[in-house]
């Protein structure tokens, strides 16, 4: 019999702020497993060549600018969607901000920007994603990208500690809510990941570069293609009796106290 738990054919996949990154990583998985692509972000240059690297990899997608953030935007967005592509199936919360900054020093405005694009907006989309699932009795899968810090903290990063400790909640309550309708709510956990959003950390010399190495048992970043399984998994027939968890895609950082740096 033809295993095809892992199968996507026939399904509409919208990955938000998936311009590069780990965004495109798991569309182009997505798209691998035979789901039709939706790309969305807030830069229309940036969308743009995104478009053209997707398809100069063989990648065919579907683009559509709004923020997150805005519900009127992402209702439109998501109507257009529905009448160009088709109705979303898949929906992987993937457009997040960071803002390291000692909460000492924060200005109210930055950390609310940060739950703004972090929290409220997995919020609006799913709500919005959700409630066309409902309509069509299709059921659905929605994915949000939470992280480490929906676990621990770290100095700095008070702000996208708080809203990714919400996505995970957020997850387990929408999760909750929306299983009657046959829609399953998890989450992505990535460790510390080699992308533009870490670029600062990972400069040459950075202390913060050494001490991730050290910290993870695998020894290395994670690196987008190491989201692909995961997203796939959660996208598929295959976890269909999953729901409101956080699968971490983490190197063992979390399962570890680390080890002396003289081990
Ligand atoms: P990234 O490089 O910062 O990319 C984030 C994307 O979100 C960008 O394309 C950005 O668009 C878009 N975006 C920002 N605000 C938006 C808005 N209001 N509406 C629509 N799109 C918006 O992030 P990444 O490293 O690929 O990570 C992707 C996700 O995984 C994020 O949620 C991040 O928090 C999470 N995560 C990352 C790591 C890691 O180590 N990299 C680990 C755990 C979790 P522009 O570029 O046009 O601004
Ligand atoms: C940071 C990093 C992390 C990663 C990720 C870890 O400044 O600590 O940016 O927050 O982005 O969220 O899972």
């Amino acid at each position: 019999m033809k295993n095809n738990l892992f199968d996507l054919t026939g399904k509409v996949a919208l990955v938000t702020g998936a311009t590069h990154g780990l965004g495109m990583s798991m569309a182009k998985a997505l798209a691998d497993s035979g789901a039709k692509i939706v790309v969305n972000d807030i830069n229309p240059e940036k969308l743009a060549a995104a478009k053209a690297t997707y398809n100069a990899d063989g990648y065919e997608v579907f683009t559509y600018i709004f923020d997150v953030t805005n519900e009127p935007q992402v209702i439109e967005g998501l109507d257009l969607i529905a009448k160009e592509v088709g109705p979303v199936d898949i929906l992987i919360n993937n457009a997040g901000i960071i803002k390291r900054v000692p909460a000492l020093e924060m200005n109210v405005e930055d950390f609310r920007q940060v739950i703004d694009i972090d929290l409220v907006g997995p919020f609006i989309l799913s709500k919005q994603v959700a409630r066309g699932m409902i309509a069509r009795n299709s059921g659905g899968k929605i994915i949000n990208m939470c992280s480490m810090m929906s676990e621990l903290g770290r100095e700095t990063v008070s702000a996208y500690a708080s809203a990714k400790g919400g996505l995970k909640m957020l997850t387990k309550n929408l999760a909750t809510e929306w299983a009657k309708f046959n829609i399953q709510v998890n989450g992505i956990g990535p460790g510390y990941f080699a992308t533009a959003q870490t670029a600062p950390l990972r400069e040459a010399g950075h202390p913060f570069n050494d001490f991730i190495i050290s910290r993870t048992p695998a020894a290395r970043w994670g690196s987008p293609d190491d989201l692909q399984g995961a997203a796939i998994f959660l996208a598929s027939h295959a976890s269909d009796f999953v729901s409101g968890q956080i699968l971490y895609v983490d190197g063992g950082i979390l399962a570890s106290l680390g080890k002396a740096s003289n081990e």
